[in-house]
């Protein structure tokens, strides 16, 4: 292992999201919300103000922008921290870089609208590029694959190379297997946990996106979203071990921790420790 894990942590400026049970969020919650997961060690702060739950409420752009553009504005005051904009929408990406944020994280991966790639290539910023069978109000539907570890990672070296195309830097481009976007919890998503190798090995970091998602309680048992830590940790250790340059999640101090121990593990075993 090279390098250490980075952690994502999640703010989302949205009344409906699956993994904070609805509770809702205005600019002044959210940014205390990111001062507190700063200070339980996240390197990178995700802002999002569209939920992408199955069936959730489409935004308005105007509306996102007026979600999550004070957040950043705020949170670049007080902090150095690297802030990713969760967002589908070119135009909400221009105001968010505009507004501080250095990353796109975008689950379409630049699909959603016809100017996303030349607008991405124009702001110049980094870009997460997620993987997504169907779309977010129809994806868990009847998501299938042949052969979903190749199909995944096939899409993501295809959009990369239309990225670098299209303008963006490629040191610029992450990927990401987008776990629970039109996956079934345990034949989809866990084969991409057990071969995320195949994605890390196409050269550019990978963002893991596991926390709290269904497939911890398709495997363990039922459990609220905020019950599922323990699988949380579970994978993103998994993702930690095939080499992810990052994992995104809610529960930042337990996960740095598990990153942590498992690192020294890790530098013990090759003798560096
Ligand atoms: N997962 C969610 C949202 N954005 N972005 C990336 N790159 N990868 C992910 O796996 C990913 C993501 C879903 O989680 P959450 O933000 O908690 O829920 P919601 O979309 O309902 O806000």
């Amino acid at each position: 292992m090279t390098s250490r894990t980075r952690v994502m942590g999640v703010v989302n400026v949205t009344p409906d999201s699956f993994s904070d049970g609805g509770r809702p969020l205005d600019a002044a919650a959210a940014v205390a919300q990111a001062r507190q997961l700063l200070a339980d060690g996240a390197d990178i702060i995700d802002v999002g103000g569209e939920s992408t739950r199955p069936g959730a409420a489409p935004v308005a752009a105007d509306e996102e922008v007026a979600r999550v553009v004070p957040v950043i504005l705020a949170l670049r005051a007080e902090s150095d921290a690297p802030i990713s904009i969760d967002t589908m929408k070119p135009e909400v990406a221009r105001a968010a870089i505009a507004a501080g944020a250095t990353i796109w994280n975008d689950v379409t991966a630049l699909r959603h609208a016809p100017d996303s790639l030349a607008v991405a290539a124009e702001l110049g910023c980094e870009v997460v590029l997620m993987h997504m069978q169907g779309t977010p109000a129809t994806m868990q539907q009847a998501p299938r694959y042949d052969d979903v570890v190749a199909e995944v990672t096939d899409f993501l070296a295809e959009r990369a190379e239309t990225a670098i195309a299209a303008g963006v830097r490629r040191e610029r481009i992450w990927l990401d297997p987008g776990l629970g976007f039109g996956k079934h919890p345990v034949r989809h998503n866990l084969p991409l946990l057990a071969n995320l190798d195949r994605i890390v090995g196409l050269g550019f970091p990978v963002l893991l996106g596991a926390s709290r998602k269904q497939f911890v309680s398709a495997v363990a048992g039922p459990a609220d979203a905020g019950d599922r830590l323990g699988g949380s940790l579970a994978a993103a250790l998994a993702g930690a071990a095939a080499g992810v340059a990052a994992v995104r999640v809610h529960d930042v101090a337990p996960t740095v921790q598990a990153l942590r121990v498992w690192a020294a593990i890790e530098a013990a075993r090759s003798g560096s420790g």
